[in-house]
């Protein structure tokens, strides 16, 4: 049986975790670029991969994901 856990607060970014895993397909905690394709299609292809990847190392971050994904938010609220 499962001991129970102390569930912490749920940080403000969880919805945001929870999209970035669902693309990391392999769970390497990164978007390969290949995985980001599926992440740029849903964001409406509005954003390219070099957008995203901010620090040029060919693979979005889950910061990197974050920082993006904040900004979507901040602009949904906007035009909503
Ligand atoms: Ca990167």
């Amino acid at each position: 049986m499962a001991d129970e856990e102390v569930q912490e607060e749920v940080p403000d970014n969880a919805a945001t975790r929870a999209l970035f895993n669902g693309f990391d397909k392999d769970g390497s905690g990164y978007l390969e670029p290949g995985e980001a394709v599926a992440a740029l299609t849903q964001m409406g292809n509005k954003v390219t991969f070099s957008d995203l990847d901010t620090d040029g190392d060919n693979r979005i971050s889950f910061e990197e994901f974050e920082v993006h994904d904040a900004r979507a938010r901040r602009h949904n609220r906007c035009t909503s």
